[in-house]
């Protein structure tokens, strides 16, 4: 018999039924939506409604999860909502440099938000659209500055992806999430090396991090509310 994910993630059974906080961020057109879509789906349906605000409730074989998917425009989550989470996912794409830039801007609103708090979020980079450095030009930003960037900002980790060619990229950066959420929670004060994971210049991920199976084929079921409070 195939064991449960959790307990290949090395997540005890309390943990892998807590519910998971996931808030999206990055400026407009980065593939937010896109990447919930594909999280909770493992579809790539191509075009999204960009202007409401939703929440995917998704119980899978990650566990439960909560991913508030905020439009990129206006900007400006609001700090309940920036404590509400338990991850956060910076998310840009390497054909915008703008976006790029933008996720400093965002790492300092989280970090200004939960100033005070026992336990810090997880705090992930994201660059999306890897599929779009094979055509000549329109890769903006390459790993190498994403990797810089995520150690800058004290990211515990960076993920070059492309939600479009890639549902395993995708699977690995929840896994993850699910791994840092259970480590952190249980042992909020040691966080004196969060940056830990690494991705390869090519948006696969390399060895460095911890290796994850991929996650059985299994139907999710999922549902999307309005926004968090
Ligand atoms: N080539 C490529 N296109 C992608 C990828 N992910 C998303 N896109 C496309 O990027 C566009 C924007 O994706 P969205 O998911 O709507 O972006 P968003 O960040 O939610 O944008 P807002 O809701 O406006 O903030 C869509 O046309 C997607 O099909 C990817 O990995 N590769
Ligand atoms: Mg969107």
């Amino acid at each position: 018999m195939t064991p449960p994910i959790g307990w290949s993630l090395g997540l005890t059974n309390r943990d892998s039924c807590k519910t998971i906080r996931v808030i999206l961020l990055g400026q407009p057109g980065v593939g937010k939506t896109a990447l919930a879509v594909r999280f909770s789906t493992r579809r790539f349906i191509g075009e999204y409604d960009c202007t409401t605000e939703r929440i995917y409730k998704i119980d899978g074989p990650l566990g439960s999860w909560e991913i508030a998917d905020p439009p990129g425009y206006p900007p400006a989550p609001t700090e309940p909502k920036l404590r509400w989470a338990d991850a956060i996912l910076l998310v840009y794409s390497v054909s915008d440099r703008v976006s790029f830039d933008e996720t400093s801007r965002l790492r300092f609103l989280v970090s200004h938000a939960r100033r005070g708090r026992k336990v810090p979020p997880v705090v992930l980079l994201v660059g999306n659209k890897a599929d779009l450095s094979c055509s000549p030009g329109e890769r903006m930003v390459s790993a190498w500055e994403g990797r810089r960037r995520a150690d800058d900002i004290q990211a515990h980790g960076f993920y070059e992806i492309s939600v479009r060619e890639s549902i395993d990229q995708v699977m690995a950066v929840f896994a993850e999430v699910a791994r840092l959420v259970t480590e952190i929670s249980s042992n909020p004060g040691n966080q004196t090396n969060p940056f830990r994971l690494r991705a390869s210049t090519d948006g696969t991920i390399n060895s460095l991090r911890r290796p994850t199976p991929p996650p059985p084929r299994r139907r999710f079921s999922i549902s999307a509310r309005g926004a968090p409070p």
